[in-house]
């Protein structure tokens, strides 16, 4: 997906907030949040559906609209949209973007309280007066208090499935560049961390070129400003606001610059420690006897490892978790890879709230050279998201069949899936007898977060046809924290139901200290894309870099089986939990 769809998408939202907060027609501001909506959702680089013609016969974008996207693409700008924001105070504008916060809380703030500024906003947040107006509360005002503090941390820090795109745009641009030897993402994305400060590239050429290189870097057509610009390093900031530093190096000290520049700081620390111990002196330029200067190495990150008497260890275990202690003895496990993947255990359709097809999502499957996929359309309940009842379930099962006819013979199999919410009494919005039918059953939890949801999701796991709990901690990257639950119950009777945990790679859920627990209980995880697009199924790579972070190996991930192997777990459990299958 292109950046303009991004930026495209949050202007038309950032209309409909202004409009909102300037007490406009109610149509009209729904309108503008249906085309951010849809555009946020494409598939396809909104700049090339204009100049095909295909985004003027998409059905939801009107004359005026596509007047505005029009302008958008020509001249950077929506005359519209630079009006609107002179109608509203900007910092006011900003707070929109804080979870719990809406146009109408900052208007009714606004006329009330005389709140202009982000500053008086948390004075009437803190001394109470915001909590004594109707409708607000000591309670709904910590909550906003919570979303400020969260807003604010990741306002500093991206989600990864966004900077991982970017790092290899930048990337393949900078590899362009004359002499060069060796390229790499390094820092937080090359350990796959879930959230990215700024992304750092490191390059080995020969030094009479790395002048050129800089300049070739700083010229980037996607930088907005130059911070720096040196011989050794340069940084820009992209016009999405992310900070990219790049820095080169000799080809003889490749190794330890890759090592250093990775991270973590932690991992570094005591690696250092341990160098130091064994007489050895180790830097972003090799490895040395600490006591003569003597140079012992560095071209090669292994041998950096090697030389302080470790094996290598994977980059996105490398955060001085214990990680340095095993690799001293030999004993890093073997971590799930990208290339062991066979299928997505949850995405969506425009059957619910996917933006594309069922045609679509198993043609670009198909592309990815999956054996399965699993169709996991919302269930009844989920009326916002236009859930489906056993009715159109059926519907969908016999488009399933027939496209199945196509894939099949061509290695894909399209399993029939749902994702059953899990209702607040536990119960499932599903009859077991519709549940039995699918191949493959997603249960989540998508609504009243405080019941009691240690017990909802207890009680879906005990259900036979349950074989996959959606992303079981509630958090939602950037949106919330998670919902409060007894992780460590639900992992227990995870493993106890034979039932598998989701690692939702959108939402960033499960953490990685979480996923290293019930790999090391024995539950099996499934990493999934959750996607609401076919461009989401990439997701993936991101989605297996969180799974290594909490040290995954290939049998702990349902997604490394082949499709027979997944028919057995689901099986299994039916025959465990007493079904007849
Ligand atoms: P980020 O950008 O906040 O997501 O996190 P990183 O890990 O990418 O951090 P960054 O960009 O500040 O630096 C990249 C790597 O460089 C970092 O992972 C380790 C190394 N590094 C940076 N500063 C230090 C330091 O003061 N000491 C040590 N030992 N290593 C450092
Ligand atoms: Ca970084
Ligand atoms: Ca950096
Ligand atoms: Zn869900």
């Amino acid at each position: 997906m292109g950046s303009k769809n991004r930026e495209l998408a949050q202007i038309f939202d950032r209309m409909a907030d202004i409009l909102e907060f300037l007490g406009d027609n109610p149509y009209r501001i729904s309108a503008y949040r249906r085309v951010a909506e849809l555009i946020a959702n494409l598939s396809e680089d909104i700049e090339e559906l204009y100049r095909s013609g295909k985004l003027q016969k998409l059905p939801g974008i009107g004359a005026s609209t596509l007047l505005k996207i029009e302008e958008f693409l020509k001249t950077g700008r929506i005359k519209k949209y630079e009006e609107l924001k002179k109608k509203v105070p900007e910092e006011l504008i900003e707070l929109m973007d804080v979870p719990g916060v809406g146009p109408k809380t900052l208007r009714v703030a606004y006329d009330k309280l005389g709140v202009r500024t982000q500053e008086d906003f948390i004075r009437v947040l803190k001394d109470g007066s915001l909590a004594r107006l109707p409708g607000f509360g000591p309670k709904k005002v910590e909550n906003i208090l919570k979303g400020i503090d969260l807003w604010r941390r990741t306002k500093e820090r991206i989600h990864i499935i966004e900077a991982y795109p970017m790092a290899q745009e930048v990337l393949s641009y900078v590899k362009e560049a004359e002499g060069i030897e060796k390229a790499s993402v390094a820092g937080s994305l090359r350990r796959f961390k879930e959230t990215i400060g700024d992304i750092d590239i490191l390059v080995s050429a020969p030094k009479s070129l790395w002048r050129s290189i800089h300049e070739h870097f700083v010229s980037y057509p996607e930088a907005e400003s130059i911070l720096a610009r040196g011989e050794t390093k340069s940084s820009i900031v992209l016009k999405n606001g992310r900070q990219v530093d790049l820095r080169t190096v000799e080809p003889e000290s490749w190794g330890s610059a890759l090592q250093y520049f990775t991270g973590s700081k932690e991992h570094n620390v005591r690696l250092r420690d341990i160098a130091k111990e064994k007489g050895l002196k180790v830097n972003e330029y090799g490895v040395f006897v600490a006591s003569t200067g003597e140079r012992l190495g560095g071209k090669e990150e292994e041998e950096v490892y090697r030389l302080v008497g470790m094996v290598w260890i994977p980059p996105e275990i490398r955060e001085n978790w214990g990680e340095i202690e095993l690799a001293l003895k030999g004993e890093i496990p073997k971590l799930v890879e990208p290339r062991d993947i066979k299928g997505d255990f949850h995405m969506h359709t425009n059957w619910s709230d996917g933006t594309n097809s069922l045609e679509e999502m198993a043609q670009e499957a198909h592309r990815l050279g999956y054996s399965y996929i699993v169709i996991g359309d919302h269930s009844q309940s989920a009326r916002v998201a236009n859930g489906l009842t056993p009715e159109r379930y059926a519907q969908q099962w016999k488009l399933i069949e027939k496209l199945n006819e196509e894939y099949e013979p061509e290695g894909l199999k399209i399993l029939k899936g749902c994702e059953v919410d899990i209702l607040p009494d536990g119960s499932l919005d599903l009859p077991d007898e519709v549940l039995r039918e699918f191949d493959f059953v997603v249960a989540s939890i998508h609504t009243g977060f405080n019941q009691d949801n240690t017990y909802r999701i207890l009680k879906a796991m005990e259900n036979p046809y349950v074989n996959l709990i959606g992303h079981p901690t509630g958090k939602a990257y950037g949106q919330r924290e998670g919902y409060p639950i007894d992780i460590e119950r639900v992992i227990r009777q995870a493993k106890e139901t034979n039932t598998a945990l989701e690692i939702n790679t959108p939402r960033a859920d499960l953490a990685p200290e979480l996923v290293r627990l019930c790999v090391e209980e024995g539950v099996t995880l499934a990493v999934v894309t959750d996607a609401h697009a076919k461009a989401h199924l990439s997701f993936m790579r991101v989605g297996v870099g969180l799974a290594r972070r909490g040290w995954a190996t290939a049998e702990s991930i349902l997604n490394t089986r082949d499709l027979q192997g997944v028919k057995e777990f689901v099986l299994k459990k039916r025959k465990l939990m007493g079904s007849d299958a």
